[in-house]
């Protein structure tokens, strides 16, 4: 089954809403010469703004993550309808750095989630073993642990929105990539546990993308495997000229 290629740029904490607006805007016009889909999440800062210099623009404007409840005593949160409020479609949630600098597990990711779904923002599950447990040879258990309880009660209907992002925390950020070969595993399993989890049907709609190193010169390998549907992209994604060669990987 043909799935819609997502590319999406995760800003992490950097660029000032100046620099932040500018590249929205260069992405945007990028983004209008394609017919992938293409996210951009900056930080919270800056999204009001991007999010007025995209009016108009096919780009998905993402948050890097929500909290579970509509409002309340949740001190350096932000929740849903802030989000929805300013124009925000998407929203990462489970990213290896709120997992391991900020100790998200998987119960407190899937309220995230929840809350997500239930006001019509898209989530971008991400999951990914560490260096030690690839070594360890736990790498499906790991990725089986988090996909289950990253969906826990979550029903077919809804999980059909969710993108997933296969993101090897060994491959974050260190200029190591997964080799296609193991990205393709991963994501081939993670289609079969959704298939398990809830049906055929639906694993076969869920788009699943890779993170790690990802850029311009590994794309296309990428992108050539059977169950990888678009890339969850950091530091390639913060300058116009490399994230525009992602987006228009052949
Ligand atoms: C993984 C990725 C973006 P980078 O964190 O989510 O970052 O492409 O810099 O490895």
């Amino acid at each position: 089954m043909k799935r819609r290629p997502l590319l999406a740029g995760n800003w992490k904490m950097h660029l000032n809403i100046a620099d932040a607006v500018e590249l929205a805007k260069n992405v945007a016009a990028a983004a209008e010469q394609s017919d992938r889909d293409v996210m951009i999440a900056p930080a919270f800062t800056a999204l009001s703004a991007v999010a007025k210099a995209l009016k108009g623009s096919r780009l998905f404007l993402g948050a890097q993550n929500v909290a579970w409840e509509a409002q309340g005593a949740f001190t350096g949160e932000i929740a849903p309808p802030m989000l929805t409020d300013i124009g925000v479609r998407m929203v990462i949630i489970g990213h290896s750095e709120r997992r391991h600098i900020f100790l998200e597990d998987d119960a407190m990711i899937n309220r995230r989630l929840r809350a997500a779904l239930n006001y019509d923002l898209t989530p971008v599950l991400c999951l990914g073993e560490t260096l030690a447990e690839r070594e360890a040879g736990s790498t499906f258990q790991v990725l089986e642990m988090q996909l289950r309880g990253g969906l826990q009660e979550v029903s077919a209907a809804q999980a059909a929105q969710v993108v997933l992002a296969y993101e090897p925390v060994w491959a974050i950020g260190t200029g190591r990539t997964a080799s296609t070969d193991q990205a393709q595993e991963a994501h081939a399993f993670l289609r079969r546990l959704l298939a398990k989890i809830y049906n055929k049907n639906l694993a076969e709609t869920v788009r699943v993308l890779y993170g790690g190193s990802v850029k311009p010169d590994n794309i296309s390998a990428l992108m050539a495997q059977a169950d990888i549907d678009g890339a969850l992209v950091g530091g390639a994604a913060l300058k116009i000229d490399a994230f525009e060669r992602i987006i228009r990987f052949q």
